[in-house]
């Protein structure tokens, strides 16, 4: 098969640059090992910021968001006591949309096979082949075991990171950076009422956090040992932790739908791109869910490329192409950096067994200066909105 852009994966990435693509008139093949149904209900993330809220808005796409609309207000209780910060209004107006990963990847993949996208989930074995030539070979096994190889002068890898693209870079194209930041939560999902808000809680027992997640679902975040495993956290032993941390006797309980584990680790990898392949979000990059900002950073990816790769098929102007990874990459360590800021000071301000009682002081300060200080409100509210 021959065609202009192999995309591997798709996630919100792969979705979005596809999409892009179709609306660019650019013909492109998505290749996904796994099965429709299963990526329609993989729930991680539930924040699109203000930034791609708008656009998705200037690339006709607006519909693919579902969920209400976030006020851009956050909470933030510090042993029980609520700070509100009106984070839309500190970004001069701007706010994001409360849209579960799994919605707006169901609405990208409707969108595009409504579109006549090429979308083959289910192709094992998927195999880049080439990528400093002319065109890039890409073969990938259907589910009846027929192997087909695909021709294009694009590759962009949106198959995260232990996907195919980065596994078919030679040794030494690309540095990897990685950062361990000790601290490890447990992630639930459960049918029970969100919060008004975004909720993060600072307490000397831990971290704990509760976002939307539907009109009867919540994600909660616990703190927990890097040792624990979610066979510890019986329903019994979570409620009782989340009511002391978020400070609340009457935090409303229901059944636990998904309990995981995620240690805080991030990574960058540079350069983005090797030859015809072009890597795109968690494919080059890993963040920490501290913030909301891993898809929201990753399909900004989706976007740069997209373009630039309009130019280089429309115009023959490659100078986009050439630029993407800087331009990438100024943004990813832009957003990690954040995420580090607010983990630290979010972790650090609570149990001062960890860190002792002069870094506990220290991230309390930073943490009022958000309640107190016009300026670092302002700061803290442009992040959110998502940077441009
Ligand atoms: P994805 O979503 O991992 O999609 C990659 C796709 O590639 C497929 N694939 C392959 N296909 C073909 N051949 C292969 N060899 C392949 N290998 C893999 C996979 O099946 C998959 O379909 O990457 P993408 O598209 O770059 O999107 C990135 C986001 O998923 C990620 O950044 C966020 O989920 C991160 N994240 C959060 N981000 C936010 O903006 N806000 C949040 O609140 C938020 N919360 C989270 C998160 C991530 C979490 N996890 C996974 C630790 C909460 C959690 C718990």
């Amino acid at each position: 098969v021959d065609t202009t852009v192999v995309i591997v994966g798709a996630g919100p990435t792969g979705l979005t640059l596809a999409n892009m693509l179709q609306h660019n008139d650019i013909p492109c093949v998505v290749l996904e090992r796994r099965s429709r149904e299963f990526v329609e209900n993989r729930h991680r993330a539930g924040i699109v910021d203000a930034r791609v809220r708008r656009m998705y808005q200037d690339w006709g796409l607006a519909d693919v968001l579902g969920g209400p609309p976030d006020d851009g207000i956050l909470e933030f209780r510090v042993d029980g006591e609520a700070h509100l910060v009106d984070h839309a209004t500190l970004s001069g107006g701007q706010y994001g949309w409360l849209c579960p990963q799994q919605v707006l990847v169901r609405g990208l993949i409707a969108r595009f096979l409504a579109g006549g996208g090429d979308l083959r989930f289910e192709t094992a074995d998927v195999t880049p082949h080439e990528l400093t030539g002319d065109r890039v070979r890409v073969t990938g096994t259907d589910p009846s075991g027929v192997t087909t190889t695909f021709t294009a002068p694009y590759l962009a890898g949106c198959d995260g990171t232990r996907g195919a693209s980065r596994a078919s870079l030679p040794a030494g194209a690309v540095a990897t950076y990685t950062f361990d930041h000790e601290v490890s939560w447990l992630t639930i999902l459960a049918t029970a009422p969100p919060p008004p808000h975004p909720l993060l809680a600072v307490s000397e027992h831990g971290y704990a956090a509760q976002f939307y997640r539907g009109p009867k679902a919540s994600r909660y975040y616990l703190q927990c040992r890097p040792e624990d495993e979610p066979a510890d956290w019986p329903a019994e032993r979570v409620w009782p932790q989340l009511r002391m941390r978020l400070g609340d006797d009457a935090l409303p309980d229901g059944p636990i739908t998904e309990i995981g584990r995620v240690d805080m680790r991030s990574e960058v990898c540079e350069p983005m791109s090797y030859g015809r392949l072009f890597l795109a979000g968690d494919a080059a990059h890993v963040m920490t869910p501290m913030g909301g900002k891993g898809m929201n950073l990753a399909v900004l990816d989706a976007e740069t490329l997209a373009v630039a790769i309009s130019a280089a098929v429309r115009d023959g102007d490659e100078s986009g192409l050439r630029a993407y990874s800087a331009t990438c990459l100024e943004r990813a360590w832009r957003y990690q950096e954040f995420s580090r800021w607010m983990l630290e000071m979010l972790h650090d301000a609570g149990d001062a067994s960890r860190v002792g009682p002069f870094r506990r002081r220290l991230a309390r300060t930073r943490l009022a200066a958000l309640f107190t200080d016009s300026t670092a409100a302002r700061v803290f509210g442009e992040m959110m909105a998502g940077a441009s």
